[in-house]
């Protein structure tokens, strides 16, 4: 872990433009509670709703607003995708992470430029989209620069799109410098999810993130552009709090920079009513020629990204799904379906919007996340049965979505990894690894990475597995199991752990600790995954 910023230590000594008051940061705020909402009011360490949040969670006007994003609710991104249009070229700051060249990387994998879109293309592209993939429900913008740093392209598309296609919700992502001008357009476009990046509440740390920033006409450098920033960005989030639209914080892990500092920028965040924290690992390769890739700041490893998060337990509720997405991607998070709907196949595509089929596709995944749910709840309810301890322990899981184990092991590209315990199961993160299966043969010397990947997990669960990574999982310890091929993944998950507390109960088993993972950082993308 690297060590705090030494600024991150000193309470700032700036003052912050709250709505018409002048605060001090860490002063409570007088703002309205968020109109109804799930409340991140209260002290350190009061349970409120979350990414992983069911309807039992929270109000049932939040749950709507909630359940099939898949970025604010971990439930939905099993079964519910987003796109991107990449509407959006300019940008007002300069964060150090960036190059121009490239994606908006607050909310994208910096190296793949994106095809930018006019309004009209975009809102084209959005239906023909929803067309064909009826669980796409969200449309974000996210770049490639600031969405609004570009307020006439961002509420064109979302304006035009919103006469075509009601029932899409409406996301963006922001640095957050022109957001306090731009709420109440915001809230015109019934916009009900904003992100917004937040890396730092101490100027001081700001000013190794930010260069400069284009405010009031003019270019501001250093810590003064890391104040205007800060101010904006609070101001912003609490006017959209104040006016109950959920707010997500996208936050950048830079180790030795602000690593520390973002526990601080949580209990700030929470503080103001943010829905989501959204912690990221810093992506910084000299050829992406970023200051970062450049100076050779290097991004965090995932126990150091796993650290802070855990240290920010009880603070602004966090998500830990994120794949760290392009500004133009399309479908489940994890996927990336771009490819298919690039400008010239939109041209060639009869469109139909048929909103009652996506409404009873929709329908169907509700019957299923229904059964998912009671599937878990029975499985609970099984686990409390047994012997009371305080084993915990993550597992491995192979899926192509729905919410069930139903990949072969010599197809997954990505893992999802769960922490399971007596009282929960938790989706912690996700694994990507090198494909096993080559054209039909296990490729071998992709095993040991793949292993890996996954070396601090107890058990991996697969819907297949071959004799030779099976005995290979097993010499290192990990468990392969096929037995709940098919059924809802944290049923499975949990049902796998009472049996191995119930082996370790009888001295069938001795219960050892798992090492850590070798865990590969970066978003999900088709290109890398045909790599
Ligand atoms: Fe897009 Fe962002 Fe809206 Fe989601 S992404 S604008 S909130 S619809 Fe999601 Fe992608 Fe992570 Fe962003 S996984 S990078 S958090
Ligand atoms: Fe780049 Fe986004 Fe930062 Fe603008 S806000 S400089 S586009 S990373």
């Amino acid at each position: 872990m690297q060590s705090a910023s030494p600024a991150s230590s000193t309470p700032p000594a700036v003052a912050f433009v709250g709505i018409g008051q002048i605060k001090r940061l860490g002063d409570p705020l007088d703002i309205p509670a968020p109109s109804g909402g799930c409340s991140t009011e209260g002290g350190e360490g009061k349970a409120s709703c979350g990414s992983s949040g069911g309807p039992d969670d929270m109000p049932p006007e939040i749950w709507e607003k909630v359940k099939n994003h898949p970025c604010y609710s971990e439930e939905a991104h099993h079964h519910y995708a987003r796109m991107h249009v990449a509407v959006a070229p300019a940008c007002n700051i300069q964060c150090n992470y960036c190059n121009r060249k490239y994606d908006c990387s607050n909310e994208s994998r910096p190296g793949v430029v994106s095809q930018k879109l006019t309004p009209e293309q975009a809102v084209k592209k959005v239906v023909t989209v929803a067309s064909e993939i009826p669980q796409m429900t969200v449309l974000g913008i996210a770049g490639p620069g600031d969405s609004l740093a570009n307020p006439k392209k961002t509420f064109d598309t979302f304006r035009m799109l919103q006469e075509q296609a009601p029932d899409i919700k409406l996301c963006l992502s922001t640095n957050g410098l022109a957001l306090p001008d731009l709420v109440d357009e915001i809230c015109r476009y019934n916009i009900d999810h904003v992100t917004i990046t937040i890396n730092m509440v101490d100027p001081e740390v700001g000013a190794k993130i930010y260069p400069w920033i284009f405010w009031d006409h003019r270019r501001i450098t250093g810590i003064e552009a890391a104040r205007i920033l800060h101010e904006r960005q609070m101001l912003g989030l609490e006017m959209l709090t104040a006016r109950g639209v959920l707010t997500k914080i996208n936050s950048v892990l830079i180790p030795g920079v602000n690593d520390q500092h973002l526990i601080e920028v949580n209990r700030e965040v929470k503080k103001r009513g943010a829905f989501l924290h959204n912690i990221m690992p810093l992506i910084s390769e000299a050829e992406h020629g970023t200051v970062f890739g450049l100076t050779g700041q290097r991004g965090p490893t995932a126990q150091e990204l796993k650290a802070v998060q855990d240290a920010c337990a009880g603070g602004a509720n966090l998500m830990r799904h994120c794949r760290q997405c392009r500004a133009d991607a399309v479908g489940l998070l994890g996927e990336d379906r771009s490819e298919e709907f690039t400008q010239d196949k939109i041209d060639q595509m009869e469109v139909v919007y048929d909103l009652d089929r996506r409404r009873s596709y929709q329908e169907q995944v509700e019957i299923e996340r229904q059964a998912q749910h009671q599937a878990k709840q029975m499985a609970l309810a099984g686990a409390s049965a047994l012997p009371v301890d305080d084993l915990k322990l993550l597992v491995a899981v192979a899926t192509q979505g729905g919410g069930r184990v139903n990949e072969h092991f010599g197809h997954v590209t990505e893992f999802q990894i769960y922490e399971v315990s007596a009282q929960q199961t938790l989706f912690v993160g996700h694994r990507r690894v090198d494909l096993y299966c080559q054209g039909g043969y296990g490729d071998d010397e992709q095993l040991p990475s793949v292993v890996r990947a996954i070396n601090d997990c107890h058990a991996v669960l697969v819907s297949k597995i071959g004799a030779c990574p099976r005995d290979e999982l097993s010499a290192a310890g990990i468990e392969p199991v096929d037995a709940y091929a098919g059924e809802f993944i944290e049923k499975a998950v949990l049902e796998w752990f009472n049996d191995y507390r119930s082996r370790v109960a009888s001295g069938a088993l001795v219960h050892q600790h798992r090492g850590d993972a070798q865990i590969r950082q970066g978003a999900f993308t088709g290109a890398q995954q045909a790599a």
